[in-house]
């Protein structure tokens, strides 16, 4: 028989925010079926888009141990300018410099893949676990921001998506995405192209793992795997291997990334 709904459960139980599970179990009494909407109606629209892309994908693996100790030596100063800082900061602007030198991964195609437009500007969407289901809000002009500009750009889109407050201009004219899955956990997710981009990445947990140094001693490693999805009919492996070496170079040397502040 069916099984019937305690009173205290409500039928959808409201989600406490991005990336907590439901704080009672959902059971349903009976079947319930609903209309697919707002955000939900449109990632069915751009994954349906998306399937007509061929995608391959690339992988590697992104040695963190340098970029997580610098990253905790400017947490405190980042909060004392009010700005929560994460790890996704570092990555959009390592992904914004790498793309300086690929500008193709930083391009769109038509509906035929007729023509493609390389975009002037660095629009660096973020996958994002919100109230409203999956929404992909992107940070405008990484290319001008400080690691500092973007991390209060994303704290302000993280805390309106939470609310499901994001606007059309939020949401729209993203130019590449990249989707921390790690924050969740899980290594590796094979990421679906948000058309009519032409790449996308996706990052796991970042571990504490054995690995060996320079001399052949085994060391205590914080390892971060990356996964790229890419359209094939316009990026090659080679160019999607060069960004990505040039993207992990930058997070596994931070300090480089001072060499092109601005
Ligand atoms: N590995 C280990 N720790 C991580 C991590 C990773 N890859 N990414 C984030 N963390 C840590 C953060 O540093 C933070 O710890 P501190 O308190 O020490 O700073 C903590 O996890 C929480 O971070 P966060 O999630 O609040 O912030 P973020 O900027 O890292 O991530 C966002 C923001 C929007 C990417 C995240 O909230 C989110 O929604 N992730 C899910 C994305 C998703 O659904 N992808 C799937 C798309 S395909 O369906």
């Amino acid at each position: 028989p069916p099984t019937t709904r305690p009173p205290s459960v409500p039928a959808q139980a409201p989600r406490a925010g991005p990336l907590l599970a439901p704080a009672v179990p959902l059971v349903l009494g009976q079947d319930r079926t609903e209309a697919i909407k707002g955000f939900k109606k449109v990632m069915v629209k751009s994954m349906s888009q998306a399937t007509r892309i061929p995608h391959f994908c690339y992988c590697d693996e992104i040695d963190m141990t340098a970029l997580v100790g610098v990253r905790a030596g400017l947490k405190a100063a980042a909060a004392g300018q009010g700005v929560r800082l994460s790890y996704m900061p570092f990555f959009l602007k390592a992904a914004s410099l790498a793309l300086a030198h690929y500008p193709i991964i930083n391009a769109s195609v038509d509906d035929k893949c007729e023509n493609i437009t390389y975009k002037a500007s660095h629009n660096l969407g973020v996958a994002m676990d919100t109230s409203d289901g999956l929404v992909v809000p992107n940070v405008k002009g990484v290319q001008g921001l400080s690691l500092l500009q973007v991390a209060a750009e994303l704290n302000r889109l993280q805390e309106i998506g939470v609310k499901g407050g994001l606007s059309t201009q939020d949401i729209t004219g993203g130019t590449f995405t990249i989707s921390n899955i790690g924050s969740i956990g899980g290594t590796y997710l094979k990421p679906v192209i948000l058309p009519p981009e032409v790449a996308i990445g996706a990052v796991g947990k970042i571990q504490v793992l054995p690995r060996f140094d320079a001399a052949g001693n085994v060391t205590r490693a914080h390892i971060m795997q990356v996964s790229w999805s890419a359209d094939h009919r316009v990026i090659d492996g080679a160019t999607m291997a060069n960004f990505s070496n040039a993207w992990k170079s930058f997070l596994e040397n931070p300090n480089k990334m001072l060499l092109h502040l601005k």
